[in-house]
């Protein structure tokens, strides 16, 4: 197939999953908006489509709650209760500051969005919509951050700590494995059948999961409990890989917003500090279990995020890049990159973050690249990502020896990110 009819099947796909104001990841098992996709989704639009990706954007900012937080999933008011958890368990209307127009959870995911907003602001060739666009997100994007900086540093080092797997975006890596069979075992079963990587996510596997967002939710989603109770606190390096990353985009922003940029760069700092300080051991980036567990062993995907950080010292770039090109990842792998090393005992080719390679992860290392000037890099993870959507069609993910499809079909982050690569020349 050659790249025009590749990228007319990918908007075929977005548009499928378009329901007016938002882009729901697949037909089927996620009929609502997720933080991550729609922002991965609002990248692939970037070049093309200005004002549907604000839209985009401005659909999930909708859902922010009054103290910062950019919930995970923004429920559609259709089909409501067809995802589990769905809005009856998470009762964030209940919450005095969550939105009351629209259902949310109560968790956040990797908060990618000022990222893409300084995408969309550097691709526009409608300049005015886009810096009317940086003016009006720009506070909330603030607010985000203020509130990942202050509610979410639980471990006192500026570093931001996710409390649920669901927020890492990376659900069954097993970097949780340690600290969720840590958690006392309780009655609250996960009920969904089935499931997108549905060969790989046994139901069982999940009821932690559920217990961990009940717990939350019955706290009154209280910053004091997240500090003192809560089961579960990690720091995680692609989360804060990611954020770095967006508070790069903001200080670049500032200046359009009418702001003052010097914050961000502030905030850069302190992240890098605590990214190295606090996670690198033994040459990566590595989960930390702010609940005792220390720095975990298996080494992820994840553990690649700092890498966005175009600042990052040379030495820890090219030790990061050893890794990521030997044999524990890509240099084994027909198709990179997979979610989890080889070699590790927990790797599984078919099981949803434990072993496949997915489109987000493999752009996010590709951008990493670019900003890094590892041109051959940013090419080979380029040209391998198109392979395995031309080969599989736009699926949620895929195995990373054969390139066959896992997980949903008419994946939109894997179209988006499609429409992406197919523009781009390494850039940056
Ligand atoms: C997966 O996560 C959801 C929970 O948020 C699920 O399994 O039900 C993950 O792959 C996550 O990264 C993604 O955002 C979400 C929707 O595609 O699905």
């Amino acid at each position: 197939m050659d790249d025009a009819a590749l990228g007319r099947e990918a908007w075929a796909v977005l548009d499928a999953n378009w329901t007016g104001s938002a882009t729901v990841p697949a037909p089927g098992l996620y009929p609502h908006q997720w933080n991550w996709d729609s922002t991965f989704v609002a990248i692939g639009l970037a070049r093309r489509d200005t004002r549907r990706a604000g839209t985009e954007l401005l659909s999930l900012m909708a859902g922010q709650w009054g103290n910062g937080m950019v919930p995970h999933i923004v429920f559609q008011p259709v089909r409501a209760e067809v995802y589990f958890p769905g809005p009856s368990v998470w009762r964030s209307r209940e919450h005095r500051s969550a939105p009351h127009g629209v259902g949310t959870s109560g968790l956040t995911q990797p908060p990618l969005q000022a990222l893409a907003l300084w995408r969309i602001w550097r691709h526009a060739a409608d300049r005015d919509t886009a810096a009317a666009l940086v003016r009006r997100l720009y506070p909330m994007l603030v607010a985000q951050h203020d509130y990942l900086a202050t509610v979410r540093d639980l471990g006192g080092a500026g570093l931001a700590a996710i409390v649920h797997p669901w927020e890492s975006g990376m659900d069954d890596s097993p970097v949780w494995d340690a600290p969720l069979e840590a958690l006392p075992v309780t009655g609250a079963p996960y009920r969904r059948a089935g499931g997108s990587c549905g060969e790989g996510r046994p139901g069982g596997h999940h009821d932690p999961f559920v217990t961990l967002a009940l717990r939350y939710r019955d706290s009154g989603y209280d910053p004091a409990y997240l500090r003192d109770e809560h089961p579960f606190a990690v720091e995680d390096p692609m989360f804060n890989g990611i954020w770095l990353a967006s508070c790069q985009a903001l200080a670049e922003l500032a200046p359009v917003a009418g702001a003052d940029a010097g914050p961000h760069r502030a905030a850069v700092e302190r992240i890098r500090a605590g990214l190295l300080e606090r996670l690198w051991a033994d040459g990566l980036f590595r989960v930390r279990d702010l609940r005792g567990g220390g720095l975990s062993q298996v080494c992820t995907v994840g553990c690649f995020g700092p890498l966005l950080d175009r600042e990052l010292p040379a030495d820890r770039v090219a030790e990061l890049v050893g890794v990521l090109e030997s044999a524990r990842f890509m240099g084994a792998a027909g198709y990179p990159v997979p979610s989890c090393e080889i070699r590790a005992q927990q790797f599984d080719r078919s099981r949803y973050w434990r072993g496949p390679s997915w489109v987000n992860t493999n752009w996010l290392l590709r951008r990493a690249a670019a900003v890094h000037d590892l041109a051959g890099l940013a090419r080979i993870l380029g040209a391998s990502t198109l392979r395995l959507v031309r080969q599989a069609g736009f699926r949620e993910c895929f195995d990373p020896f054969d390139g066959s499809g896992r997980g949903s079909r008419d994946f939109s982050w894997s179209a988006a990110l499609t429409l992406d690569l197919l523009a781009d020349t390494v850039e940056e």
